[in-house]
């Protein structure tokens, strides 16, 4: 059985010297640190500056294991942009005033979807899953049923799903819940973002579905929360490389007995940075003890960099990181170090190593693995501690971490002056916590789960067992069951939807003749 990977872009991209990397971001880091026997084929669009004359000239490798799709640079634009970034990016994650939704940008999505489907409809049989990925590819389910694909279908959705209340401020709701409908499966992070998205196919389809799923086009599909993970063995193993410990020595040399609150995070309006820096303000203000003891550091990853509100984000971050120098700092400490940079791994892993405590402040975030990450690099000798907002998927996941509610700025920042309090013993003690569960549950148990979940999904379908009766006009179901019965039996009947029609109000929910017709004829026959 193969598996086929599909995601908006394949994970991979030509550096400045012309080498390919991997490329960097929550998916590539949770799917690269999966460990499966099962024969895998990945497929997305080309990675930028690789067009299909360049495709030819790539390794062998790479040809056996990604399967390009090539679109137009107008086109990726306004799907990428115009609809995935420009609209559901912020509607999931709670940011409703943020949406730009256009009817052009939309119908490149609706291509850019088709492109794919297209693609990946050539290249499965039905012995392979196809396990697609995201907030791109909604519409990607239904495309590839309704190009006959016979194998099982599974969707991963990475962000949030927002409350129903707000989902229904889309102009696609429907577009978009009927596309992704079309899987036999669809995970999600956390069980608050299963129960919502049940919720909105009540409330936005009406269709009635709970936390395990719903039957849609007379198909079973199965819904099911698979919360992200890491491969922690990896992370364990170069956290303390050479490297590392290199790096780790030379940071803490060169700022001799300063303690670190770490921030790492996309420059991103999800992670919350305006947030966390008034948290650090506040701790510096009303903890005035830590002031010249403790720094934030803060790793802003460059992010959609030509987008306004992006660029606006960083000017806001970098006005307030110099008004909080400006007011804290004396000769030979600065409160806030700032890096607008991502850095290499080992970097990154001693960052986390000689840091007190990671400060995540997440307005919303479907997981954060960095919160994962930092755990499992921890030195037994001396972890720091999480800090993590209760917006989180991680927060369901790291049960030591402390938790916090960002926006209430002067209870987080109480918050994490506790955490730069805590004793060696109740340090210890909460990694050893997190890092167990999460040695025992990493980014392989993660695809695994949901895999044998996928293989199960819609077997329901297969068997025929507990088909609804309404998928076939009442008689006809009848029909078949009282043909098969072999000794008496009690049929149960609901009344109010099933005998009669829903109506307004209950003294209209009467008996049609015409059932009662058919009740006095069933009740007529044998058994
Ligand atoms: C999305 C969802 C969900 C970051 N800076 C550097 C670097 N990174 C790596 C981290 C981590 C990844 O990037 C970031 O992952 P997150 O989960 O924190 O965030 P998103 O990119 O927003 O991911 C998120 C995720 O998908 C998975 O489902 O958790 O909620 O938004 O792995 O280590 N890596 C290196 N240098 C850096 O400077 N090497």
């Amino acid at each position: 059985m193969r598996w086929i990977i599909v995601s908006n872009r394949l994970p991979f991209r030509k550096n400045e010297a012309g080498e390919l990397t991997r490329s960097s971001g929550g998916l590539v880091t949770a799917l690269s640190g999966v460990q499966t026997d099962a024969e895998q084929l990945w497929v997305g669009i080309a990675p930028e500056g690789i067009d299909e004359a360049a495709w030819q000239g790539m390794p062998l490798d790479y040809q056996k294991s990604y399967q390009p799709v090539f679109v137009d640079e107008n086109t990726y634009d306004a799907y990428y942009n115009g609809i995935a970034n420009d609209v559901f990016w912020p509607l999931f994650h709670y940011e409703g005033s943020m949406i730009k939704f256009s009817l052009d940008n939309w119908l490149a999505y609706q291509r850019v979807n088709y492109e794919i489907a297209k693609v990946v409809s050539d290249h499965a049989t039905h012995d392979d899953v196809i396990w697609i990925h995201d907030f791109h590819l909604f519409l990607l389910p239904q495309m590839l049923k309704e190009m006959g694909v016979s194998c099982r279908i599974g969707f991963f959705l990475h962000i949030p799903f927002p409350s129903s209340e707000l989902f229904r401020q889309l102009p696609v709701r429907h577009e978009l819940l009927q596309g992704v409908m079309g899987a036999d499966l669809i995970g999600f992070h956390d069980y608050s973002y299963a129960r919502h998205f049940a919720n909105t196919l009540n409330n936005v389809m009406n269709i009635h579905a709970d936390l395990r799923g719903f039957w849609w086009q007379q198909r079973r599909v199965e819904i099911g929360v698979y919360p992200v993970s890491i491969d922690s063995a990896h992370f364990q193993q170069e956290a303390t490389s050479a490297e590392t410990l290199t790096y780790a020595q030379q940071w803490k040399t060169a700022q001799p007995g300063r303690r670190w609150v770490l921030g790492v995070d996309r420059l991103d309006y999800t992670k919350g940075l305006v947030l966390k820096l008034q948290i650090f303000a506040d701790l510096l203000e009303s903890h005035p003890q830590y002031r010249g003891q403790v720094s934030l550091l803060q790793l802003a990853i460059p992010t959609r960099q030509d987008v306004d509100e992006y660029q606006k984000l960083r000017s806001e971050v970098e006005r307030m990181v110099g008004e909080i120098n400006g007011k804290y700092s004396t000769p030979g400490y600065t409160p806030v170090q700032y890096m607008y940079t991502s850095v290499p791994l080992h970097e990154l892993l001693a960052l986390y190593r000689q840091s007190a405590a990671l400060l995540v402040t997440s307005r919303r975030d479907g997981m954060n693995l960095v919160a994962l990450e930092y755990v499992v690099a921890q030195d037994d000798e001396d972890p720091g501690v999480v800090v993590l907002s209760e917006f989180t998927g991680a927060a369901s996941m790291l049960s030591e971490a402390l938790l916090i509610n960002p926006w209430d700025i002067h209870g987080s920042a109480d918050t994490l002056a506790e955490a730069l309090g805590l004793s060696l013993g109740e340090r210890q003690e909460r990694k050893r916590i997190m890092q167990s569960f999460l040695s025992h549950y990493n980014a392989s148990d993660w695809a695994e789960s949901f895999m044998r979940d996928l293989l199960t999904a819609g077997q329901e379908n297969e068997a025929g067992a507990s088909q609804p009766l309404f998928s076939k006009t009442a008689p006809q179901a009848l029909q078949e069951v009282l043909s098969s019965l072999k000794s008496q039996v009690y049929l149960f009947l609901d009344y109010d939807g099933t005998l009669v029609p829903i109506q307004e109000r209950p003294e209209q929910a009467v008996l049609p003749a015409s059932t009662r017709d058919l009740m006095a004829r069933l009740l007529a026959k044998e058994n």
